[in-house]
């Protein structure tokens, strides 16, 4: 029974898969859910432990993972692609492993809750498929912009209202909700040595809801967004193309900006998001003018002016927003992300405030990029 983490395989079980279990080891390395591969003697799959705690509504979290994999499946299926390989392929519950009342759920057929109050979901694994933790070359910058270009275009006639999986995801008015509440709070008696951490933030409180204000107001539109494009969250080929994106957990309606913004924090920066080397970490302008070229590949001509005017400071804006949510878990005691080690929050904040700080020095420019390759 060593193949297997004690329990697993009764949950494994009551999906959908081909062949017999042979295999189920942990995958790396999630901040939020637990995850699993599962192999048989046909196929692999991917089996997560979805946090409730974080996502409150896992069903209707993967309601909406179910219409956007099928919504983009038929547009793959019409360009004569591999939607096997193309998009995520949800694997359903084994129809006899259900009682009458998930039969009766929309979203019974897409996850398995325990009698612990886990909640289970699975997909297929696509073979061949390579994950990378950081960019190195502007290449891999490029397609990873054409393919979040390519997954946004996908979704942009996709108009069934979708579940808010995390509220406030990547509203800052929200946040900032939230951070005064943990300030106040001061859950773990930490606030009285970070009087310079909480400087940062609330220095560029008022600049940040101003973007706010255009997506409340509408100058900024909102779309259909995947809202966590970090480099690891895609899959690439053996060539370096893009398969597909993962970690479909957060599509939700936003502004498009968050996935470019994102994905900015994390292809270009030079060092890890928790480096505790801050001389690694800086935007790279080299990384930065492939993505943005990369992804305007596929959205030039389908963004409007003021997306286009604000793609520069979306960079800042989430990146701004990771060092709140990183600082404001580490005040709160560390109970929304996993750590590996104690004050690794804090040290995530630092080498995200030093990637912001690089950002902005390089702001100018950025906007000039964006220019040359959006018209
Ligand atoms: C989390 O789920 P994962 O590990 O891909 C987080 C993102 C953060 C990211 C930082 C649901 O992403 O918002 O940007 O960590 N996801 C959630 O690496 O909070
Ligand atoms: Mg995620």
């Amino acid at each position: 029974m060593n193949n297997f983490p004690e329990g697993m395989p009764a949950i494994a079980q009551k999906f959908e898969t081909a062949g017999n279990i042979t295999e189920i080891k942990p995958l790396g390395p999630g901040f939020i859910n637990d995850t699993f591969i599962v192999k048989t003697d046909k196929s692999r799959y991917i089996l997560q432990r979805k946090n409730h705690l974080i996502f409150p509504d896992v069903p209707g979290m993967m309601k909406n993972i179910e219409l956007i994999t099928e919504h983009i499946r038929k547009k793959i299926l019409a360009e004569g692609g591999n939607p096997l390989r193309e998009v995520l392929t949800v694997t359903v519950r084994k129809p006899e492993t259900m009682t009458e009342a998930e039969k009766k759920d929309p979203a019974g057929h897409l996850y398995y809750k325990d009698a612990s109050g886990n909640y289970w979901a699975m997909c297929l694994f696509i073979e061949g498929s390579v994950t990378y933790e950081k960019a190195d070359t502007p290449e891999l910058c490029y397609k990873g912009g054409e393919g979040i270009g390519k997954f946004q275009a996908q979704l942009s006639d996709f108009t069934t209202p979708l579940n808010e999986t995390i509220k406030g995801f990547h509203n800052i008015r929200w946040r900032f909700r939230q951070w005064d509440e943990a300030l106040a709070k001061d859950a773990a008696g930490r606030v009285k040595d970070l009087k310079e951490e909480i400087g940062w933030i609330e220095d560029r409180r008022e600049e940040m809801l101003d973007f706010w204000k255009k997506v409340e107001d509408g100058t900024i539109p909102t779309r259909v967004t995947h809202n966590d494009t970090k480099i690891s969250n895609i899959l690439f080929d053996g060539n370096g193309d893009v398969l597909c994106v993962i970690d479909l957990d957060t599509c939700m309606s936003s502004t498009s900006l968050n996935d470019f913004g994102d994905a900015i924090r994390s292809y270009t920066n030079t060092g890890a998001e928790d480096d505790r080397n801050l001389d690694n970490v800086g935007m790279s302008m080299e990384m930065f003018e492939a993505y943005t070229r990369g992804y305007l590949s596929q959205r030039k001509g389908n963004l409007t002016e003021s997306e286009i005017e604000n793609l520069a400071f979306s960079a800042r804006y989430i990146t701004y927003e990771q060092v709140l949510r990183f600082l404001m878990d580490y005040i709160d005691g560390d109970t929304y992300y996993k750590t590996a080690y104690p004050g690794h929050n804090l040290v995530r904040t630092h080498a995200q405030y030093k990637l912001l700080c690089s950002i902005e020095s390089q702001y100018e420019e950025m906007k000039k990029i964006v220019d040359k390759y959006a018209r």
